[in-house]
């Protein structure tokens, strides 16, 4: 069998398709490199110490684990001396990390989930890395600052997931189809494997924690109370649910067979709306699944059109299956 690696298609979307431009294909192999890396730091588990707290908070107060700090250091060192990068921000960074001086500075802003469903880590359940690519403005021409990366999701030029679970995968997308690859250990590689993944437009199965239920707004709870009533409600159709609290894992698993995932906004902290982040979680997951033919909104609008106003902003999240989205979305409306 004739095997794609990451590198060729790369060279042939640059080549052929147009699609990528030389410093963008340099970013994302850079990335993909550093997903590996972490990859077999998340494979080695408690052989490796690695599991457990950190004993150190980040910005939205979340305690970190070990594997948080460490897929953090690997995305930093990995990307900072490749000449591709302005900067890059992170969730367990508060502020931007502008490239040294001293080191040649790139077009391109990276923003990432260094370790996303990172509860999951010492129960040894999936957990992902997720990133989203911007332009720099041209305007900057020194070190970039929070401002430069508050873009709108519709201007990222790449995005993309990896998710370690009984196999390594990288999910990709610069606005030219979906594309996975599994990492092949023996040859060290990521191989294509998934040519364009598609989210099939209808559904029967949804994803959503359950337990904040009393907290729900209104149209979520009517939402779900339909779902729950299956066949003998007004949707007439039953459905299943599946819920592993790791975000990459549940789009990993809507992009093979469908589905709806939603964490919404709700009462628990009122000034919040949502629990997941828009620059490097909401965003970067609405772009691969539109992507792939399904829909991410907040409930009002898409995703990927909010001007966001900080850099470690909140959303809620509705995404997956068209018509799922769309009925969802549309309760909001209504
Ligand atoms: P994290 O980035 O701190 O790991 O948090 C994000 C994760 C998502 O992957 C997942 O969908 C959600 O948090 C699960 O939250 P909960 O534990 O409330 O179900
Ligand atoms: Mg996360």
């Amino acid at each position: 069998m004739s095997r794609t690696s990451l590198s060729r298609f790369l060279i042939e979307q640059q080549r052929e398709a147009g699609a990528l431009p030389p410093d963008l294909r340099h970013l994302i192999e850079t990335i993909a490199r550093a997903c590996k890396a972490i990859s077999h730091s998340v494979n080695k588990g408690a052989l490796a110490g690695i599991l457990g707290e950190a004993g150190t908070g980040n910005v939205q107060g979340e305690a970190q684990k070990k594997l948080d700090v460490i897929a953090n250091d690997v995305l930093l060192e990995a990307n900072e001396w490749g000449g591709n990068l302005a900067a890059m921000a992170s969730e367990e960074m508060e502020l931007p990390y502008s490239i040294p001086d001293g080191l040649p500075r790139g077009r391109y802003l990276l923003l990432f989930d260094p370790l996303d469903g990172s509860s999951n880590i010492d129960v040894n359940i999936s957990v992902g890395t997720i990133f989203s690519v911007l332009e720099c403005p041209e305007s900057v021409t020194g070190h970039p600052t929070e401002a430069d990366f508050l873009q709108p999701g519709t201007r990222q030029v790449a995005a993309g997931y990896t998710v370690y679970g009984p196999q390594t995968m990288l999910v990709l997308t610069f606005g030219n189809g979906v594309y996975g690859f599994t990492l092949d250990r023996e040859q060290g590689g990521f191989v294509l494997t998934h040519p364009q993944m598609k989210v099939p437009a209808a559904t029967g199965e949804f994803a959503i924690n359950m337990s904040n239920m009393r907290h729900w707004e209104a149209p979520v709870k009517r939402y779900v109370d339909e779902l729950l009533a299956g066949k003998t409600g007004p949707l007439n159709k039953d459905y299943n649910m599946r819920w592993v609290a790791s975000m990459v894992a549940e789009v990993h698993r809507i992009l093979t067979r469908g589905g709806i995932f939603m964490y919404p906004k709700d009462a628990r902290d009122p000034a919040k709306p949502g629990k997941l982040r828009l620059m490097y979680e909401g965003n970067p997951m609405a772009f691969i699944v539109e992507q792939a033919g399904g829909l991410a909104t907040n409930g009002h609008q898409r995703i990927m059109e909010i001007e966001p106003s900080k850099l470690h902003e909140r959303v809620a999240v509705f995404l997956g299956s068209r018509e799922e989205v769309e009925r969802v979305t549309a309760y909001h409306r209504g």
